[in-house]
């Protein structure tokens, strides 16, 4: 042990451990290791650090550090632990300590850290470098590795990219612009966490955020260099004399079982952040991809009747949600158009009336050029320059402005905009539109204030308002709605076709965002692992008509088979009148949800995921995917043992089969098949799954 000139004792190196991972401080260089439960070095030469608006750099790489205690017992939401904090001074007055975090039972690191401002001016921070040149020793050359790419916000795609090809360029609206590191060569980012796995060794490393309510952040990794970045960004809120200013905290899991890992991570992020999932699935008809702006009264009263018809295709859904196309403006939401003519209160009561709940979409946090909030209140919005007000998206024939949340008089704004739409009007259900809105990088009337915490105060006084009833996010920024909403959409919208349309010179690889099937199918299973621990998920609707659609039979039915497989909301929309009875029987073959999500086993091999599984008690279900477009021969690995196989939307009894099952699939078609382990009894559990993963009676093989 050495001694510092303040007198602070200095152990060169320090470890923290807990059986299944162990972090060790060099002190003396200001760096960390992580070794897993077998003692390899996965993550060496971490450093932590933050960087200042002028761009000045300040990093704990190269200098010593003091440690401020060791073995601190902790317990806080993610559980009871020890954790060890350790200080370095950068230069005159600022200096930076870091926190690393064991949970009891956890095979993963928690680390954040803080910036302290002992000098006479304040410090402005852009962002905190939570994880700096962290070298990951995955055994393999980089060029050998997929990357997990995680998108801001609901629409951005969510991937697995091979590393020795290069990161997929997007724009806003689904990336915040100003902090995306910049492209380079070898350089991939996600968003909020990331899984980095080397096919080679069968290693990865999961890595992601579990706090989100202060900063957004990104993770990158660098081909070349092998090393991981996390960076939590302060979007430039000040330090004040005297001062300190803590990062978001990091989570970090080196492992064999990288899909465990996400699910843990989840876990993780939901505990923190107070997620709400729920078993209770919501279901619905909503009017946007049948009727689009032209939804009228007219349109879902005849919806309506179509849900209230009983029998044998009865569509037991709990909400009628009204999509865009019923307001004045966008902003204007407390006057109709002449579509509703007896007014939104009216439409409401004919839902109730007929036993359902009923649910309206709003885009709260746009400022239409054309609307009359515009015109009283421009100050409203969020800048990006002096006097320029921050464009959100051009759409409905006009730029959109961002609405600026740290305005008091806003929030006042947006709850009685709300309460009148959940109170006055009786909404029991509010899908909030456009939010990365309230998060776009502009000018705020208080600049002391983050992107993530402006977003959330508008999400704050819209969940005040609302109380209990039911809010659905959509294209929201991920990580930020944590807590906050009770549904989030979590891929691009759906269309009635399977590739992105429309004149474009773009590569498919650059459409991913656009709407599609298959752009919505991609994101519903690379982020199973929100559904049921941040959030119901939203896969989007299902189409399930056979006319005004250009999706074929067997496409329709792999849309339905991943929202059945995703576990989340199951929302229909087409016109129901013009559903012949056997669409109308794969709607109503997916209720009610079964609320638990399959895995996409092959996550980490595949383009797309071509097989999901999901266990479901009594017996398991597995679809298989043919994304390509022509007929293919895929198998399907059966787990180990002897199961009765049975095709779920065929009907057809397989036999009883071992080993790999070869199906010969049609162009972006499925099989969904039900396993059972061989001579095993039914269970009760068959009997709360959707028709479609209902383990059958199994008449014809007894028979
Ligand atoms: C209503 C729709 C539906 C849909 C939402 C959202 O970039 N854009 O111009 C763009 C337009 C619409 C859109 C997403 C992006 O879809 O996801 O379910 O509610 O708004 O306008």
């Amino acid at each position: 042990m050495r001694s510092t000139g303040s007198g602070f004792p200095v152990l060169e190196a320090f470890e923290l451990s807990n059986g299944l991972i162990a972090v060790r401080l060099d002190a003396e260089n200001g760096v960390f290791d992580v070794r897993d439960g077998d003692g390899d070095r996965v993550v060496s030469d971490a450093a932590f650090g933050v960087v200042l608006t002028d761009g000045s750099p300040l990093s704990s790489r190269g200098l010593s550090m003091r440690l401020v205690s060791a073995n601190q017992p902790v317990d806080d939401a993610l559980g009871g632990g020890l954790g060890m904090t350790a200080e370095v001074d950068i230069r005159n007055g600022l200096s930076l300590s870091v926190t690393v975090t064991l949970y009891d039972a956890a095979p993963s690191v928690v680390i954040d850290g803080d910036l302290h401002n002992e000098t006479p001016e304040p410090a402005r921070v852009a962002r905190f470098d939570v994880l700096q040149g962290a070298r990951l020793n995955l055994a393999s050359s980089g060029e050998t590795w997929r990357f997990y790419k995680q998108g801001w916000q609901s629409w951005s795609p969510t991937l697995l990219l091979e590393c020795s090809g290069e990161d997929v360029p997007m724009a806003p609206s689904v990336i915040a612009p100003s902090t995306q590191p910049e492209a380079r060569a070898g350089r991939f980012v996600s968003d909020l966490m990331t899984a980095v796995f080397s096919p080679e060794c069968r290693r990865s490393i999961v890595a992601g955020f579990v706090t989100t309510g202060d900063q957004m952040s990104q993770i990158w990794l660098d081909r070349e260099a092998q090393t991981l970045a996390a960076w939590s960004y302060a979007d430039g809120i000040t330090v004040p004399p005297g001062g300190k200013m803590r990062s978001e905290r990091l989570l970090i899991e080196p492992t064999r079982a990288p899909l465990e890992a996400m699910e843990r991570y989840g876990d993780a992020l939901g505990r923190a952040m107070h997620g709400r999932p729920s078993a209770d699935i919501a279901t619905g008809w909503c009017s946007w991809y049948q009727y689009w702006q032209g939804v009228s009264e007219e349109a879902v009263l005849a919806n309506l009747e179509e849900l209230s018809r009983k029998g044998r295709y009865a569509l037991a859904v709990e909400y009628v949600q009204i999509d865009d196309g019923w307001q004045a403006d966008i902003g204007d939401w407390l006057g109709v158009n002449g579509k509703f003519p007896h007014g939104l209160r009216w439409l409401v009561e004919r839902i109730h009336e007929a036993g359902f709940k009923a649910g309206l979409w709003l885009a709260p946090f746009l400022i239409g050029k054309k609307s009359r909030l515009w015109k009283e209140h421009p100050e409203w919005a969020v800048q990006y320059k002096p006097g320029k007000p921050f464009i959100a998206m051009q759409n409905w024939g006009q730029d959109c402005y961002a609405l600026d949340l740290t305005r008091p008089e806003v929030i006042e704004w947006l709850k009685f905009v709300v309460r009148t739409v959940c109170e006055g009007w009786g909404f029991d259900y509010v899908k909030i539109d456009f939010i990365y809105a309230g998060a776009v990088d502009g000018m705020r009337c208080d600049a002391e204030v983050t992107r993530a915490q402006a977003y959330r105060r508008g999400l704050e006084a819209i969940r005040e308002a609302v109380g209990e009833r039911f809010v659905l996010g959509c294209g929201n920024p991920m990580g930020a709605s944590v807590g906050l909403v009770n549904g989030a959409r979590i891929s691009p919208d759906i269309a009635p076709f399977w590739k992105p349309r429309g004149r474009s010179d773009d590569p498919q690889r650059k459409r991913m965002s656009e709407p599609s099937a298959l752009n919505a199918i991609r994101n519903t299973m690379t982020r199973w692992w929100m559904h049921g621990r941040l959030w119901q998920n939203d896969p989007d609707c299902l189409l399930v008509r056979s006319e005004e659609t250009a999706l074929t039979e067997d496409e329709v039915r792999t849309l339905a088979t991943v929202i059945a497989m995703s576990g989340g909301m199951v929302a229909d929309s087409d016109d129901l009148a013009r559903l012949s009875d056997e669409r109308r029987q794969w709607l109503s073959m997916l209720l009610p949800p079964s609320g638990k999500a399959a895995r996409p086993i092959d996550l980490f091999e595949s383009d797309v995921s071509r097989l999901l599984e999901l266990d479901c008690g009594s017996h398991r279900m597995l679809a298989v995917f043919n994304w390509g477009d022509a007929i293919a021969r895929i198998e399907a690995p059966l787990p180990a043992g002897r199961f009765e196989v049975f095709d779920a939307w065929s009907h057809d009894y397989l036999g009883v089969r071992e080993g790999c099952l070869p199906f010969e699939l049609p162009p972006h078609g499925c099989r969904l098949i039900a396993l059972r382990l061989s001579a095993t009894e039914e269970n009760e559990a068959s009997r709360e799954l959707p028709k479609l993963f209902r383990w059958p009676g199994f008449e014809r093989e007894r028979s």
